[in-house]
């Protein structure tokens, strides 16, 4: 059934697919001993400036054992009906005042990574509350049908794609906005159209993103991100068991 909703619509959202106190570790994780936040880079976007921070291979410490937890990885490899791999994670802060993303698809810039399918999607764990207020994230129901539409050539998830399309997108695709608490983590399709606004809230609203290429499609030659290498699935008790 939820292999169909994938197909379907290019999204799943799962509801506290991870705990209130799975979650708090990881804040707690962030704020103690993580030097995660130090690597962010600033990029900038038509609603205003945004800090990333991104790595390629599953880190040895709490972060991995969410972006390779057996909770991710089964469902992913059903929807994408292949094995799987880590293809890179990142964080997204969006501090208050911190400005949104404009439409793209995924793929629109893995595309330029080597990667000739686009059988390839991501998971987006909310760590904080997301709201239309703080910027959630918007997806415009079942867009990744389209297939791969035009962007800029930049390998950035900032750019945009072509805007003519996209105004058309809207008016046969339902938007949707993704409000979520921590812990609930959805799963799309790497040709999904989102975006998302700024954020006017006085709290941050921060994301861990665990992005998956399949096996067989490996990049055709070194690229940006990670090329094939078997996944380490960590089990669903190894973040509590984390130390
Ligand atoms: O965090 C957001 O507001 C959107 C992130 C996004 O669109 C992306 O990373 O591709």
């Amino acid at each position: 059934m939820s292999q169909n909703n994938f197909k379907k619509d290019g999204f799943i959202l799962k509801k506290n697919l991870f705990s209130e106190e799975e979650i708090n570790k990881l804040k707690k994780f962030i704020n103690s001993s993580s030097k995660k936040e130090d690597d962010a880079r600033e990029t900038k976007t038509s609603s205003g400036k945004l800090s990333i921070t991104l790595w390629n291979h599953p880190s040895d410490d709490l972060f991995g054992k969410f972006s390779t937890n057996e909770r991710i990885v089964k469902p992913m490899e059903e929807y994408l009906d292949d094995e799987i791999y880590h293809y890179h994670s990142k964080i997204i802060w969006k501090k208050p005042g911190d400005g949104g993303f404009d439409w793209h698809q995924d793929y629109g810039y893995w595309y330029h990574n080597a990667c000739l399918y686009p059988d390839m999607a991501s998971c987006f764990i909310m760590l904080d509350r997301a709201t239309k207020e703080n910027g959630c994230l918007k997806v415009l129901k079942g867009s990744h049908k389209v297939g791969r539409i035009g962007h800029g050539i930049s390998d950035t998830p900032e750019q945009t794609a072509d805007m003519e399309r996209i105004i058309e997108l809207e008016k046969r695709h339902k938007c949707i906005y993704i409000t979520a608490e921590p812990g609930d983590t959805l799963f799309f399709h790497a040709n999904l159209l989102h975006s998302s606004e700024a954020n006017k809230s006085n709290d941050s609203r921060r994301t861990l993103i665990a992005c998956f290429n399949t096996k067989s499609n490996n990049p055709y030659k070194e690229s940006g991100h990670a090329s094939y290498s078997p996944l380490q699935v960590s089990t669903y008790d190894s973040i509590m068991e984390y130390k």
